[in-house]
């Protein structure tokens, strides 16, 4: 009797913890997708320009940034703050080859001086010195009407414009630049670069 007790004990609570680690699961949202979601899985996010814009969120910029160049930086610092105070990674994103699954083309800031949050966007190939667009994102998804500053690399210029699909007021065709000003401060919504 006393080891059918014991067992009907263990079975009681075995079957408690099943469903103590059943329900959380159940219970969890659906994967979240699409532009205009917050991205899952971190604040540290590379968008795919070339991969219908693409979201991968991580927990540190090393990891993004391992994402962003197809494996090819995998030592970037953890934290983007500063890795922006190294100026040897800007280097070699810009080292990186002209072609190839992993090439870094901006990082777009929420504040001033490449500083909050930020989304990496990284393409197939980099830019050149003709007025063509070689790459663009028609809306930004969670990070809409956010940005303040960006950094361009791969020889690239980055145009903002106020709206999704490249409309209303726009910045024209610029470098880095540590506060995108007044006028479109918080206002991009999508984004060309040559
Ligand atoms: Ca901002
Ligand atoms: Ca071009
Ligand atoms: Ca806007």
């Amino acid at each position: 009797m006393r080891s059918l007790s014991a067992y009907a004990t263990t079975f009681t609570a075995a079957a408690a913890i099943g469903i103590a680690i059943v329900s959380p699961a159940s219970a969890s949202p659906a994967p979240s997708s699409g532009a205009g979601r917050a991205p899952a899985g971190g604040d540290d996010c590379v968008v795919h320009v070339a991969d219908n814009a693409r979201v991968n969120c991580f927990d540190t910029f090393t990891k993004a940034i391992a994402d962003a160049t197809g494996g090819r930086i995998v030592d970037a610092p953890r934290d983007g703050r500063s890795a922006l105070a190294d100026s040897g990674l800007g280097r070699r994103l810009d080292a990186l080859p002209e072609a190839g699954p992993g090439i870094v083309i901006g990082i777009e800031y929420d504040n001033a001086e490449y500083d909050g949050q930020y989304r990496i966007y990284s393409s197939g190939s980099g830019c050149d010195n003709d007025d063509d667009v070689e790459w663009k994102v028609d809306s930004l998804g969670s990070f809409n009407d956010m940005i303040t500053s960006f950094r361009n690399y791969a020889d690239c210029q980055a145009n903002h414009f106020e709206h999704i699909d490249f409309g209303g007021a726009s910045t024209g065709w610029l470098d880095s630049t540590s506060n995108i000003g007044e006028a479109m401060n918080d206002q991009s919504s999508s984004i060309q670069w040559r």
